[in-house]
């Protein structure tokens, strides 16, 4: 998501800051550049005037033009306007009350379900015992869904009869909750094809029995432009405290996301990055609006290497690159280890300067490169990935037959683990250790 916007961005904003002096002419193009691609985004309109209007008058109403940094003082201008617009509203997700009842609402299919799993999840490492409530009357097999789910994560799921009202069942949740110790009552409602007057009766009705400290909206981030009419009609009905899009890891253009807070003052608390129950991140509008800009997002990747990778296993691996030691056994632990941490793209896109290149290497990933070359290496024998030179002609085919590719694929591979192996030495013999040592993230 938000990668064509994105590219567009960074394109005009690219012009702007290559260039130290600029006119109010520059930021009048610039502006134009900028409204275009979020109209692009499917941005709501207004959302696009407004945004534009106060990028302008604070780019050429602060002497900035006279600035040597001037394109650079506008970016930041941009940067921090696009946060304001993202992150307006109380963005805690407060979780006070024992039991404290948690309502998901949204249309049909928006991802409420999954999204009660991952919150779950996400209040247990906060040291909470949340119980799931199936509130949705009309299909047991919902109720299945989120047991099924329940299971797999070692949560109770609390279900009632079938027939029994919404309200009823969410005052039997809290009851239950309370019969089973469980701090944290998940409420998940059932979804509709589209707003309708039935549906917000409901859950009107629901909030009022059982008084949610938060009432979330799922809203699915392809849906584009309707999503803001959806959160409008669903925050008339109820007091929706704040907004979870999911599936932002699709294609979706983006504008709904970047237009709901603005137009309905509901902040977005959380985002859900793909199918599995822990594809739930906090949200961040500085770190969003950093991402979408391509100034990178240093912080979320350095939690979710932090997550991901074992600081021990980090700091052996610095100590073999220091050495020149590296093998190839440990280049398939580390494409195991990268292959862990998620999309290689996204993770990319996080980088400073690295935004362009991530596309690219997403393409590789999705080509199949990356588990091609972890094919190879696991068709060599344990003494052949610790010493390549090892490696003729008849053991090359034979790793090629082994891994389902041709010859000249595992040539290829051989060769850049060479030329890898020669920049390593380079490196660990001159006096840039620190460089590298950095470079990998390990502490000296
Ligand atoms: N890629 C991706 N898929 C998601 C995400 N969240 C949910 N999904 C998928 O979207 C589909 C619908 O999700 P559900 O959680 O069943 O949606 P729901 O709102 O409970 O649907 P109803 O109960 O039918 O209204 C499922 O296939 C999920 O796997 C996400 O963040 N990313
Ligand atoms: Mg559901």
């Amino acid at each position: 998501m938000f990668d064509t916007l994105s590219e567009r961005l960074r394109a005009t904003l690219g012009n702007l800051t290559g260039r130290g002096r600029i006119s109010e002419a520059d930021v009048d193009v610039a502006m134009r550049e900028i409204r275009l691609a979020l109209l692009e985004a499917d941005v709501n309109f207004k959302v696009v005037k407004d945004f534009v209007a106060r990028v302008r008058e604070k780019a050429i109403g602060q002497d900035i033009l006279q600035s040597l940094t001037a394109g650079q003082a506008v970016v930041k201008i941009v940067h921090d306007e696009l946060v304001d617009l993202l992150g307006a509203g109380d963005r805690v997700f407060h979780l006070s009350g024992n039991p404290a009842v948690i309502a998901l609402v949204g249309l049909q299919g928006s991802g409420k379900t999954t999204t009660t799993a991952k919150l779950a999840k996400h209040v247990i490492k906060t040291g909470r015992r949340p119980l799931l409530v199936a509130a949705d009357p009309y299909r047991p097999a919902a109720a299945d869904q989120l047991e099924t789910l329940g299971r797999q994560l070692d949560i109770p799921v609390y279900r009632a009869p079938v027939g029994t009202s919404v309200p009823d069942i969410a005052r039997q949740g809290v009851e239950a909750a309370r019969r089973q110790v469980r701090d944290v009552v998940i409420l998940d409602t059932a979804g509709r094809l589209s707003v309708d007057e039935a549906l917000m009766a409901e859950i009107a009705a629901m909030h009022q029995a059982v008084r949610p400290v938060e009432t979330l909206l799922v809203v699915d981030a392809m849906t584009g432009q309707e999503a803001v009419a959806v959160a409008q009609a669903f925050a008339a009905a109820v007091p929706v405290s704040g907004l979870v899009l999911t599936k932002i890891d699709g294609d979706a253009r983006g504008g709904a996301a970047l237009s709901i807070t603005a137009v309905t003052g509901v902040p977005v608390k959380f985002l859900g990055t793909g199918e599995r129950t822990d594809a739930l991140e906090v949200f961040h509008p500085d770190r969003l609006a950093g991402r979408i800009l391509g100034m990178g997002d240093i912080l979320t990747l350095v939690e979710r290497a932090q997550e991901t990778f074992d600081a021990k296993q980090a700091q052996k691996l610095e100590e073999k690159l220091r050495k020149a030691s590296f093998t190839l056994e440990d280049m398939l632990e580390q494409l195991q280890q990268v292959q862990k941490m998620g999309p290689i793209g996204q993770i990319m896109s996080m980088v400073p300067g690295m935004g362009s290149m991530a596309g690219e290497a997403q393409a590789a990933v999705d080509r199949g490169d990356l588990k091609r070359t972890e094919a190879i290496i696991r068709a060599m024998t344990p003494s052949e990935r610790r010493d390549p030179t090892l490696l003729n002609g008849s053991r090359r085919r034979r790793i090629a037959a082994g891994a389902g590719t041709d010859l000249p694929e595992v040539n290829r591979l051989v060769k850049q683990f060479g030329e890898m192996q020669k920049l390593m030495k380079q490196l660990s013999g001159g006096g840039r250790r620190g460089a590298l040592g950095g470079l990998m993230g390990g502490r000296r």
